[in-house]
């Protein structure tokens, strides 16, 4: 194993630490890593919630392997090649109804920029281009590009990087935990926060206003799932007020709540809907954005030898990841996978809702196969505990995730009832542990 560790400036990981007692993973298969030393982990978070099917699946290596010999690069400037339009097709079919045009790029960060973008512009090509402003909403995660921490509200993702986007503004958070704390599925109360979109159109007027993101269940600041009504509620107003309604599913797209997207799930269909991760199995770096058909018709209007849409990556629909999408998409088929989570789920929420008897435990939160349990944290010392549950756990062979005080759990969608017993008393020891 390499042990010079200067060179590599880890993301998102507290460096020094880091290098002081390096976590190294070396490989994988199925529902398990290994590290350097030969240690069996399980992993409890689908890698960074994105290898849905499980890891080292065939179908999906043998189509990254021949896709590497047949044809390595292809420009998507002016130029494709056929797996990018299979592809797009295979998700169109995918989709909520109405939603089959399909825009790659290699990022959920980069699916961000180019749904909000796509928003803008969209309003433009109507005449309508004085819609410029972005409503995003309190504790978001939308990646880490310029328009997505804007839009963003994780405080610590934003405050070191000056002033962000111009014209953007914030709905408040859907988190009560007076009222809500562990609920078992979506929370019963809380579907009047969607009202709060409307103080912002009394403060800027609809006619500022080009689009409003959410994630429809907030992965990355801690799994907030969303109250009975809420999605539908926001979707109600932003129909009244002409407000493009952009779904940021990069987590709880392809299978993660128990159909293969989100919006399925809660029965609201967006305009536009970000995806990443689960597209590839995250195998290879891939993005997309999903758009409703007359979105996207809107832009197919002036003369026909000009660019519509003066946007998109070198990388693009790239071949490698077409490739490792498609095996996916058929893995997921095969296997089921992409409605398993609405089938474990009952199971999986029994499982962690236990933790609810366990020190320091102050929440429990689930939907499909996304936990959340949120911990009383240190007196002074935010985080820290939640860290030595993680730390504690990788020592006992199960990978989970923390952010802030709060177990993050979202396992690969092959998961058995073995599996999730077993992560769930490895986190009960470590809490125990940790009290
Ligand atoms: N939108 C959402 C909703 C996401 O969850 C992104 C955009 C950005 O995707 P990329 O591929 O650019 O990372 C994400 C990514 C966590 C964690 O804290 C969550 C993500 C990424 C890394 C860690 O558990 N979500
Ligand atoms: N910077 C420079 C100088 C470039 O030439 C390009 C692409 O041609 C980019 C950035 C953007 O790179 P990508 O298309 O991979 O996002």
């Amino acid at each position: 194993m390499y042990k010079e560790l200067d060179a590599y400036w880890m993301p998102f990981t507290a460096n020094r630490q880091f290098k002081k007692a390096p976590r190294m993973l070396a490989r994988s298969a199925g529902m398990h890593y290994w590290d350097d030393k030969g240690r069996q982990i399980l992993d409890a978070v689908a890698g960074l919630w994105c290898v849905n099917a499980g890891h080292a699946r065939p179908r999906i290596v043998q189509a990254i392997q021949d896709q590497a010999a047949e044809l390595d690069f292809a420009p998507s400037f002016q130029m494709a090649h056929p797996k990018a339009f299979e592809l797009a097709d295979r998700i169109a079919k995918l989709a909520p109804e109405g939603m089959n045009k399909v825009f790659f790029t290699n990022s959920g960060s980069e699916a961000v920029e180019t749904a909000l973008k796509m928003a803008i512009a969209y309003h433009r090509a109507r005449g309508d281009g004085s819609r410029t402003r972005l409503i995003g909403r309190e504790r978001g995660y939308h990646g880490v590009n310029f328009g997505g921490i804007s839009v963003g509200g994780i405080v610590s993702n934003r405050k070191m990087f000056g002033t962000l986007l111009a014209g953007v503004d914030h709905i408040r958070h859907t988190h009560d935990p007076a009222r809500n704390a562990f609920s078992v599925g979506q929370p019963a109360h809380g579907a009047e926060f969607a009202e709060d979109l409307e103080r912002l159109v009394a403060l800027h007027d609809a006619s500022t206003i080009a689009a409003v993101i959410v994630e429809p269940v907030a992965g990355s600041t801690g799994v907030l799932i969303p109250p009975q009504g809420y999605l539908q509620r926001l979707r109600e107003i932003c129909d009244k007020h002409g407000i493009l309604l952009i779904f940021d599913e990069v987590i709880t797209g392809f299978g993660r709540t128990g159909q293969p997207f989100g919006a399925q799930t809660f029965g609201v269909t967006p305009d536009l809907m970000t995806v990443a991760k689960g597209i590839t199995n995250g195998c290879v770096p891939m993005g997309a954005v999903i758009a409703r058909d007359k979105i996207h018709d809107v832009f197919m209007t002036g003369p026909e030898h000009l660019i519509e849409f003066f946007h998109g990556y070198t990388y693009s629909a790239h071949p490698l990841a077409c490739a490792a999408a498609l095996g996916t998409l058929d893995t997921y088929a095969e296997e089921g996978l992409l409605t398993r989570a609405g089938d474990l789920g009952p199971y999986f929420a029994q499982a962690i809702h236990s933790l609810r008897e366990e020190p320091n435990v102050i929440d429990v939160r689930n939907i499909g196969l996304v936990g959340g349990i949120e911990l009383q944290p240190l007196p002074g010392q935010p985080t820290k505990r939640a860290f030595d549950v993680f730390l504690d756990c990788y020592d006992k062979g199960v990978m989970i995730r923390t952010t802030g005080d709060i177990i993050a759990l979202s396992p690969p969608l092959i998961v058995e009832q073995s599996h999730i017993d077993h992560i769930v008393e490895t986190i009960r020891q470590a809490l125990r542990r940790a009290a």
